[in-house]
């Protein structure tokens, strides 16, 4: 599609923003205790993949027309990566390491709970894309945001029953910062172009751009030091 110069201003500027957020959190990693690097590697690959798909919408690829209707494939493509390793990241600063046995097995398995219902959440929400100009686009959308309800459901109620109270404060920040950032895409996609349309094209771009660094960006570097700070305290 036909990009305006401002939308592809925002969509570079996210590209850059992304990249270099890649950047600080390898650099950061770098300084972390090699028992504590695993931290880096989700946060990392989060902003790596986020700057490709940013960069494939800034050259005008990363969008198809469906029934008329422009949807952003790119975004949907990132999400489904870059959510469940948000989540992962997350989950593994809460969840404390088990030497295995059952209780690991428990942990894997609400693990595989919390990411399930979160690709639930991004492929339901991009059939809902898919399904602009249909009527079941809006039953495609409640369904994503039951998925989504699951996915906050879990990381509040059992899966922070397992955090050791030294992870606790880093997990609950982290957790309050994904929630308040994570509620604004549903609201988000319902006021755009995917939805009733009430905002621009160029003010949806704008907003997913910041939302999405802060989201991703933020709250990696977030999790990386505060990893860091956590390790010296027990040290
Ligand atoms: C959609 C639309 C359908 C309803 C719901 C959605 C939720 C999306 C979320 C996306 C989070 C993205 C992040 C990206 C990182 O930068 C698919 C918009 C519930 C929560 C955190």
């Amino acid at each position: 599609m036909e990009l305006t110069s401002t939308q592809e201003t925002i969509l570079w500027a996210g590209t850059i923003g992304m990249a270099l957020g890649a950047i600080v959190i390898a650099m950061i990693g770098f300084r972390l205790p090699k028992a504590e690097r695993h931290h880096v590697t989700a946060s990392f690959f989060v902003c790596a993949i986020a700057a490709c798909a940013y960069y494939a919408m800034a050259i005008g690829i990363g969008s198809i027309t469906v029934n008329g209707y422009e949807i952003f494939f790119a975004r949907y493509a990132d999400w489904v990566l870059t959510t469940p390793l948000l989540l992962l990241g997350l989950v593994t600063v809460g969840i404390a390491a088990v030497a295995g046995g059952e209780a690991g097995r428990e942990r894997a398995g609400l693990i595989g709970f919390v990411i399930g219902a979160d690709i639930l959440m991004v492929v339901t929400g991009f059939i809902a894309a898919l399904r602009n100009g249909h009527d079941d686009k809006w039953v495609w959308y409640a369904i994503s945001c039951v998925f989504f309800l699951l996915v906050l459901w879990a990381v509040y109620g059992p899966v922070k029953e397992y955090v050791s109270s030294t992870m606790k404060p880093l997990y609950v920040r982290l957790l309050t910062i994904l929630t308040v950032l994570w509620l604004i895409y549903p609201v988000l996609w319902a006021l755009g172009t995917e939805g009733t349309g009430t905002l621009s094209l160029t003010g949806e771009i704008a907003v997913f751009a910041v939302i999405d660094v802060l989201a991703k960006v933020g709250f990696g570097i977030l999790l990386v030091t505060g990893v860091g700070k956590a390790a010296k305290h027990v040290a």
